[in-house]
């Protein structure tokens, strides 16, 4: 008989779920109780689940198999009657929320902290899945926050640690334990949506891929779908080995940590298509050969060719993107009488206009493309949107980019990334520019008159809820925008975020450089928010 254990225990303070979860220091984590409190925290705010299912993934980063050894034990005390893991422990963000629909399970536990660094002194992360496949919704995650500032006992099993390694079931006391292969499923899914056969026919005529995984989730998933079922040549995926540290590097696919593939790409016998997905395999950055993809970009081209790719030739029920996203895809759903909608920073948001029917696609700026096969954005999708749009087409990434902006105008856009700011002074400058939003309607600036300023709220069309305080909105009088927001997933200081938009019509100049379209409006979001003083910079760490 397994034994099981109530231990006393104390509240922490700091388990409040940021953007995705709860995201920390791995030593932070592995202070004592600190995992098992915010475990037993989901489970008293969950009703209902004794004998249901649960799954349980991670990125494979650092204390992954030590959380899912603990996560299970204490499944099992909780009384879920069975748990679906992936083999190893790893299984991509997008394939927990697969499994979870396609299992119909309760829920799901995904340990991942994205694509921050992992390692001892990385970070780890985890966050809870509600039954559609999607992050718990903002009432819950204040619900489990505000459970574990109180919380005085968690129970454990006593049982032997379960052999990640290998598919198979075994069982924790009453609980079933099923080891799986976690990419079969998702492979499958994908079979369902894209045209394998064109895509296997672009590769066999020597359509040049590349495909970073960064030591992260997504190589057992590149490898079965790109090699193995679609015929790219085995040397397409790099750094495709899992890793606890992730090869030592940081999984976050964007221009600086995914610089090898962006500089064979812009080479004249580049890849034709180079991609990369983070750490638990959500992610995605698209180059064309010499044409960089923003994520915003990616988001509009997908939209507007989503009909020429099976799972899609219905026609798409509407888009969403988050705030800070250019409005590129507006543009698109304008011309296609789509419906578009705009939520706070976080896919969570995403939730509720997907399961209502309300949208089928939709996208952030910070590299994340989805659609309604699951609840989580999903980075090999987005990989295979493009490889099908490409083999649909015959053109290159660049003459679709050119062709789209010919189409429905460019909006030009960067993200100004200042990291490791200090956390009061970065607070006391959204402040300052809240409390300055009624004054600087009507100021002139150099790229034009400010003509709107707020702060941006959500209002849920679904479930009626309202979320205050997502982010500084300047608007312009040509349809400039500067947004400006601290980011919810670091974990080390705080991270200002100033996204920095300027639309330009289908006529009008398309192929000036980013950063010269933009400058007029990056000296505005110096000036007006006082960048220098508060975080002592006058460059940002990260442009993307
Ligand atoms: C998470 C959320 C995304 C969100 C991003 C923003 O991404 O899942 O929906 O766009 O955070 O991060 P920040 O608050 O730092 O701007 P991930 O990939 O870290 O889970």
């Amino acid at each position: 008989m397994t034994k099981v254990r109530t231990v006393a225990t104390k509240p922490y303070d700091d388990q409040k779920p940021g953007t995705s979860g709860l995201r920390k220091k791995v030593g932070h984590f592995q202070r004592e109780n600190y995992l098992e409190n915010f475990v037993q925290s989901i489970f008293d705010c969950l009703d209902g689940f004794s004998g249901t299912t649960l799954v349980v993934g991670g990125d494979g980063r650092f204390y992954n198999s030590t959380a899912i050894q603990i996560i299970l034990k204490m499944a099992a005390a909780a009384g879920f009657g069975r748990a679906i893991v992936g083999r190893g422990g790893l299984c991509s963000t997008p394939a927990v929320s697969h499994l979870i629909r396609s299992n119909e399970t309760f829920g799901g536990i995904v340990l991942s902290a994205s694509h921050n660094p992992g390692g001892p002194d990385g970070d780890f992360g985890i966050k809870y899945n509600g039954a559609n496949g999607g992050p718990a919704v903002e009432s819950l995650t204040n619900a489990i926050f505000e459970r574990s500032r109180v919380i005085e006992r968690y129970e454990i099993c006593d049982a032997d640690n379960i052999d990640l390694g290998r598919v198979a079931t075994s069982s924790i006391g009453s609980m079933t334990v099923d080891i799986i292969d976690p990419v079969d499923d998702y492979a499958a899914l994908m079979g369902t949506l894209f045209d394998f056969e064109a895509i296997r026919h672009l590769f066999a005529s020597g359509f040049r891929f590349r495909f970073d995984a960064m030591h992260a989730v997504t190589g057992p998933y590149a490898r079965r779908l790109f090699v193995d079922l679609l015929g790219a040549d085995e040397n397409c995926i790099i750094n495709g080995e899992p890793s606890e540290t992730f090869g030592g590097g940081h999984p976050d696919p964007n221009l600086v940590h995914a610089k090898q593939i962006y500089d064979e790409a812009m080479k004249d016998d580049g890849p034709d298509l180079a991609a990369a997905s983070d750490g638990d395999g959500d992610r995605n950055l698209i180059i064309g050969k010499k044409c960089f993809v923003t994520p915003s970009d990616s988001l509009a081209v997908i939209a507007a060719n989503a009909h020429l790719v099976p799972g899609y030739t219905q026609g798409l029920a509407g888009v969403a993107r988050s705030m800070p996203t250019s409005c590129a895809v507006d543009r698109v759903a304008e011309t296609k009488g789509l419906a578009c909608h705009e939520t706070p920073t976080g896919w969570k948001f995403f939730g509720n206009l997907l399961d209502s029917g309300d949208i089928t696609l939709c996208g952030e700026e910070s590299a994340g493309t989805g659609s309604n096969h699951v609840r989580e954005k999903d980075g090999v999708w987005a990989v295979l949107m493009w490889l099908n749009i490409l083999a649909a087409r015959k053109l290159s990434v660049a003459e679709i980019m050119e062709d789209h902006w010919r189409s429905y105008g460019r909006n030009y856009y960067a993200r100004h990334d200042f990291e490791e700011v200090d956390a009061e002074a970065a607070t006391t400058l959204i402040k300052n520019l809240r409390d300055s939003l009624p004054k600087v309607v009507s100021q002139k600036m150099t790229a034009g008159t400010i003509t709107m300023a707020d702060e941006f709220s959500y209002h849920d069309p679904v479930d009626g809820s309202t979320t205050n305080g997502q982010g500084i909105r300047i608007g312009f009088d040509d349809g400039s925008r500067i947004v400006f927001r601290l980011s919810g997933t670091g974990t080390v200081g705080a991270t200002l975020r100033v996204y920095i938009e300027r639309f330009e019509p289908a006529t009008g100049i398309l192929d000036l450089a980013t950063g010269d379209a933009l400058a007029d409006l990056v000296a505005d979001a110096h000036r007006l928010a006082d960048i220098e003083k508060y975080t002592g910079r006058l460059e940002p760490d990260v442009i993307t």
